[in-house]
């Protein structure tokens, strides 16, 4: 049941209107003159400015799929919500929703069916915070060799941000979890341009549901949601793949089964092993659904290619994230590899976001291999070399950047 297919043509417009999105409704959107070439084959991609959004790397029209300049990671440890990547699988966009009438209901193994406006939420639950990084499963996919198909992104399709909003938990207990309960549905406002094509839902176990931690996010770094990131509401799974993260939450399902739901059951799924990969260009056996983010971590002061000066001391700084153990410590290379030094770290802004580093490099003159690595309090690291799975999920090998000193 489509909101618009409900909605005549002008109602709809009036909608995206009065969220100021008309750019969306329609087709077409200012393209800018510029465009970026990610490093890997047919990586050129237009940037282009959609409504809340400064000109993002765009994959997709429709549905829009936009990625962060890589750049913006070095500007904040919070990614700003105006270059905050954009992910959708489904054509159908709720360009009307109204937070007035909008409402999350809660059905299924529960005492009572509730709903509840975002006024609601806001009132009725002891509003929380977190900071956590969003990140894609496909992020990096375009760097997969040999490749993969699915969206050819560079790293951009990850961000870090402090959510607030309702503990699922505490809405679960508003209306009151029957025995019998296994799992939680979540199911948002987009739709597929098919009847064929299956709804975007996802499901949790109930225990991880209500660990206190999921959260059901009406802000994202002290503002709305931008609708792109999914407005008035959307799930926040602090240390998983985004794609539990469902945006324009409206329906949250309690279930006495497991949820055999397409986006679960079929896609998004990584091989039932310790390092989620495979021989390249070998097919994947037995899988499970996706989970927590694994270690990353990133040079962001420079680009690769850059040119330094030699001789004069300058500080690198990256940032680094894992699934929620939180980082202990990343190594910094300057010579390929071969010697290691521990970087400074950052603020710790919580175990989920984004930690920021810093070392010290003096650069001899010529060419020079960058590399950082980090390792979790749980003592997971990164690979040296990629690991491969055929739906190029997972990335997070060691990043190498080279900079010439002059
Ligand atoms: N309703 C809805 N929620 C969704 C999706 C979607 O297609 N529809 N995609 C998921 C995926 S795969 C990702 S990576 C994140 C991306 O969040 P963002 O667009 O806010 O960056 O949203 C998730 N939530
Ligand atoms: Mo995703």
């Amino acid at each position: 049941m489509s909101l618009e297919s409900t909605l005549s043509r002008r109602e709809f417009l009036r909608g995206a209107a009065r969220l100021g999105l008309t750019a969306l409704a329609s087709r077409p959107l200012t393209a800018l003159a510029a465009a970026v070439n990610l490093p890997f084959a047919n990586g050129n991609r237009p940037l282009v400015k959609y409504p809340q959004k400064r000109p993002l790397i765009r994959l997709t029209t429709r549905p829009p799929q936009l990625e962060t300049p890589f750049a913006v990671f070095n500007e904040s440890v919070l990614t700003p919500n105006d270059a905050f990547f954009v992910r959708y699988h489904l054509s159908e966009l709720p360009l009307d929703i109204d937070a007035e009438t909008f409402h999350l209901k809660v059905s299924g193994r529960v005492k009572d069916s509730v709903e509840f406006s975002i006024d609601d939420l806001k009132k009725k639950f002891k509003p929380v915070e977190t900071v956590a990084v969003n990140q894609c499963s496909g992020n990096g996919r375009g760097f997969f060799s040999p490749r993969v198909g699915g969206g050819q992104m560079g790293n951009g399709a990850m961000g870090n941000a402090r959510w607030t909003g309702a503990r699922l938990k505490d809405v679960l207990e508003a209306a009151g979890v029957l025995s019998g309960a296994l799992q939680v549905s979540f199911q948002g406002l987009d739709r597929p341009l098919s009847e064929k094509t299956p709804g975007f839902a996802k499901a949790l176990a109930l225990d991880h549901a209500r660990d206190g931690e999921v959260m059901l996010a009406y802000a994202m770094n002290g503002e709305d949601l931008p609708f792109l990131n999914g407005y008035p509401l959307r799930l926040v799974v602090p240390g998983y793949y985004g794609t539990y993260w469902v945006k324009h939450l409206n329906s949250i399902e309690v279930l006495d089964h497991e949820f055999d739901g397409y986006w679960i059951k079929t896609a998004y799924r990584i091989p039932d092993n310790d390092c989620a990969c495979v021989p390249e260009g070998t097919k994947t056996e037995k899988t499970r659904p996706i989970g927590k983010l694994n270690a990353r971590s990133f040079i962001t002061s420079l680009e690769d290619g850059a040119r330094v000066a030699a001789r004069k001391e300058l500080r690198v700084g990256g940032i680094a994230f894992d699934g929620g153990a939180g980082i202990k410590s990343v190594a910094f290379s300057t010579d390929g590899g071969n010697n290691w030094v521990d970087a400074d770290l950052g603020k710790n802004l919580g175990r989920y976001s984004f930690r920021e580093w810093t070392a010290a490099f003096t650069p001899a003159r010529g060419e020079q291999k960058l590399l950082c690595r980090a390792t979790s309090n749980a003592g997971e690291t990164q690979p040296l070399k990629p690991l491969w799975n055929p739906t190029g999920y997972m990335r997070n090998v060691v990043e190498t950047i080279t900079v010439k000193a002059s």
